[in-house]
């Protein structure tokens, strides 16, 4: 066996496709206050947490609010997400997610999600996955986003396990360059041009096998 001993799970974009809501509810946030904003701009959201991902959609509208405000908008924006993601489903799993998990665990690597979403675990519920985690590290237990390393570095130490045996598994640029930050290896889940850095670049989970991972 490798070195490495712990996979770390991004949820949006590697486990689960939910930038599709969050792309939804923040539009329509951007429509009531007048403003839009495209697909291609919602990919600079991507692993960002909420009041930040705020805080850019506002800039882009040309748009000041006050501390207060931004966290009304931010709490509407929310409530329409988890109305979305409630009705979520298991077939909403991203392909080869769920095998990777379950063979990784069977070949005894410790697992951890490290996610930005104060979500998480409602989606982790909707879809089922909840139980496949042996940490779950989210945007409610770590206040610093991504690119700080924080919310990876506390899953590993809830695991028990030096960062530097910690794979972590991203879709973000920010979030791979948390993972770098926090000494620990990364496979980005997407472009190659895009997430620099990365040890290896796949384009998702069903691309993985327990020789790629030991060969990081
Ligand atoms: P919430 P990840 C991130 O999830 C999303 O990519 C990002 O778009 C979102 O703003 C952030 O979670 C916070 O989500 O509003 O549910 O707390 O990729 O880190 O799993
Ligand atoms: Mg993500």
């Amino acid at each position: 066996m490798s070195i490495i001993k712990a996979c770390i799970f991004d949820l949006d974009g590697v486990i689960v496709d939910t930038a599709v809501y969050h792309y939804e509810a923040w539009r329509r946030l951007a429509n009531q206050l007048g403003f839009d904003f495209t697909e291609e701009q919602n990919e600079e959201l991507k692993g960002i947490s909420r009041i930040e991902s705020l805080k850019i959609i506002l800039n882009w509208g040309n748009l000041q609010k006050d501390e207060d405000e931004i966290i009304a908008l931010a709490t509407l924006k929310n409530t329409w997400y988890v109305e979305m993601i409630t009705k979520m489903t298991p077939s909403e799993i991203l392909p080869g997610a769920q095998e990777f998990l379950e063979l990784v665990r069977e070949k005894g690597y410790k697992t951890a999600l490290g996610s930005a979403s104060k979500n998480s675990e409602t989606i982790l519920k909707q879809i089922g996955l909840f139980d496949h985690f042996d940490v779950l590290v989210d945007g409610n237990k770590v206040t610093k986003s991504k690119p700080d390393p924080s919310v990876f570095l506390v899953g590993a130490e809830e695991l028990g396990i030096d960062p530097s045996a910690c794979v972590v598994f991203e879709d973000a640029v920010a979030g791979v360059q948390a993972a770098l930050a926090g000494g620990m290896k990364v496979v980005g889940i997407g472009n190659e041009k895009i997430l620099k850095g990365a040890d290896l670049v796949v384009a998702g989970l069903h691309e993985m096998t327990i020789d790629k991972l030991e060969r990081l």
